[in-house]
């Protein structure tokens, strides 16, 4: 098994902070972006939206999405499930899971406005489109602020991949770029200073 990854990109990190959290050792190749190795040929005939993480199991297959990637080591690892453990918990999760993963799509496309700092994604960013779009991001923080409650993760009680979800957008956001993501969400900001003490959210 071989993960492709970017250490320190936003989906990727969903994989890696999982894996950290679940005590698997995967090899991993990491890629080249500043250089494009993401783009290259070779790197396209494994994943062909050029994009990573990118699981290539012990049979030749390629898992090209991040959610995909844990539900398939989830299957093969059941201990310590981090998916929930009954159908209710389950549900729960995967709804904050999916929640998490257009958070993180809605706030990428923020990033790429607000930073500047992927011409490649957005030859032209735009602080008045970054601002209306960061109203899209807001809304979901809402939710995830109510969702959270008195939870110590956003889930329950435990760690699950709804947290391995959000928290990287949340790192992306205030680690890479600096920038101000979740202050006004109180719970949020908590849950976020206490996570990132975990030994998986090392950057
Ligand atoms: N749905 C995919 C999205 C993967 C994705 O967008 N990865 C980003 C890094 S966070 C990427 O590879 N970007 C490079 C590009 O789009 O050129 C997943 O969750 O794995």
């Amino acid at each position: 098994m071989l993960l492709y990854q970017f250490r320190k990109g936003t989906n990727p990190r969903r994989v890696i902070i999982y894996l950290a959290e679940k005590g698997l050792d995967i090899p991993r190749y990491e890629l080249d972006y500043a250089g494009g190795e993401h783009r290259s040929a070779d790197y396209l005939a494994i994943n062909p939206s050029g994009r990573a993480p990118t699981l290539v199991t012990d049979e030749g297959v390629s898992i090209t999405d991040s959610a995909a990637i844990i539900e398939y080591l989830e299957e093969l690892h059941p201990d310590t499930p981090m998916m929930g453990t009954d159908p209710i918990s389950r549900a729960k999760v995967r709804s904050l899971e999916r929640l998490g993963t257009e958070l993180v799509t809605r706030s990428q496309l923020w990033l790429w406005n607000v930073t500047g700092s992927f011409p490649a994604k957005e030859p032209s960013p735009s602080p008045e489109t970054a601002c209306r779009l960061f109203r899209y991001v807001t809304e979901l923080l809402d939710v995830l602020e109510t969702a959270i409650g008195e939870s110590a993760f956003l889930a329950g009680d435990k760690p699950t991949v709804a947290d391995f979800t959000v928290f990287p957008i949340f790192q992306t956001a205030r680690e890479r770029f600096d920038l101000p993501f979740g202050f006004g969400h109180p719970r949020l900001d908590a849950w976020y200073r206490e996570f990132r003490l975990r030994p998986s959210a090392d950057f």
